[in-house]
């Protein structure tokens, strides 16, 4: 039987390319600089796309070049770089990668807390810099008597509550929907939670629905004591309004993994001393990036040996698959 044919946007890791290699006939789109050129050429063989957030859009103009396409397997359990109305509309099954990596991104989220409030890299850098030899570090903020809120307690934001609970803070969580399963005190309004806490942890997805969740008034209600940390998407905190609080002491602190324009990270951010930022690497280890590649390999030799998908997205569902 001949070998299906499948569109990888941009590199991925070599567990995926090799895996792919074998099963499929791999088109690698990010080698040809006439991208529409090759894509008239090939775009009519393709049934599948290996994708990744990293890497641009895959939105309805891509989808419009590959008319025969039955599959994206997207590398990444947030999917926002991927226009699912667009593959429900053309019965596209869309991939992601979920569950392989929550704790990691958990034991991460942990990690941004402590060092944001104990000032970890300010003080790695303050003895670097042969500061300790003139005087001790100064005296940081802490976590002890903290209320922690939640914003988006599913899959990774489970796997932080649990973290958090044998660190003795108090836990609450806000999501559309009451979770009737877990003890943890539920806030219908973020406003409300963000007036209860002081800290806030977003892990939520990306996309419209969220886009500036976190904006100035839930800044304002978190208060000058209050700590931000953003591990979801750059989307979900209005950027601009985060720089104003930080800048005007509305809100005491924030540890950011994820930005509005990333990798550009904007130079008011990167000038603050007081504030941690990472550049996206909250699954970013060997262990967990290759369990979500192998995941990615999986589902697309799952559906073309006629299996289905393993882990479509809630917007494509596929029938035998519960999403
Ligand atoms: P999940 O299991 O689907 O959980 C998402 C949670 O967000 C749910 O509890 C959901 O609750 C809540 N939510 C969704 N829309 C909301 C809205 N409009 N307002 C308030 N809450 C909302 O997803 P997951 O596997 O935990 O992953 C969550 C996200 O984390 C990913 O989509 C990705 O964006 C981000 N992430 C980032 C990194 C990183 O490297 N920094 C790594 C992994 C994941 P309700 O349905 O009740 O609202
Ligand atoms: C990855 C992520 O950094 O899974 C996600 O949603 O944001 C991260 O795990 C990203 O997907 C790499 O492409």
């Amino acid at each position: 039987m001949s070998k299906a044919d499948i569109l990888m946007t941009a590199p991925m890791m070599p567990v995926v390319i090799d895996a792919l290699d074998r099963a499929f006939n791999l088109h690698r789109l990010w080698e040809h600089d006439d991208r529409d050129t090759y894509l008239s050429e090939i775009g009519p063989r393709i049934r599948g796309v290996a994708t990744s957030t990293l890497y641009g859009r895959m939105d309805a103009t891509l989808f419009e070049r590959l008319p025969n396409l039955e599959i994206v397997a997207s590398f990444g359990v947030g999917y926002d770089n991927v226009d699912v109305a667009e593959a429900a509309r053309r019965q596209v099954i869309v991939t992601n990668t979920p569950d392989v990596l929550n704790d990691e991104v958990a034991d991460l989220t942990l990690g941004l807390l402590l060092a944001t409030l104990r000032k970890i890299p300010q003080a790695d850098r303050y003895l670097r810099d042969g500061r300790w030899l003139t005087a001790p570090f100064p005296l940081s903020n802490t976590l002890r008597g903290r209320k922690v809120g939640i914003v988006g307690l599913g899959r990774i934001g489970k796997a932080i509550a649990k973290r958090l609970e044998g660190f003795g803070v108090g836990i609450a969580y806000h999501g559309r929907t009451r979770q009737e399963d877990v003890a943890y005190a539920y806030h219908p309004t973020l406003l409300g939670m963000a007036e209860a806490c002081d800290v806030l942890i977003a892990i939520t997805p990306g996309g419209t629905a969220t886009k500036h969740l976190i904006n100035a008034d839930v800044l304002k209600a978190l208060g000058p004591h209050g700590v931000l940390i953003n591990v979801a998407r750059g989307s979900v905190v209005d950027e601009q309004a985060l720089i104003e609080a930080l800048k005007s002491g509305t809100i005491l602190t924030a540890g950011l993994d994820v930005y509005d324009d990333e990798p550009r990270v904007p130079q008011e951010l990167i000038d603050m001393e007081h504030v941690v930022l990472l550049p996206h690497i909250a699954s970013g280890s060997v262990h967990t990036r290759n369990a979500m590649g192998q995941l990615v390999a999986d589902n697309l030799m799952s559906w073309f040996d006629g299996k289905g998908p393993l882990t479509p997205v809630s917007e494509t569902p596929y029938p035998g698959n519960k999403v």
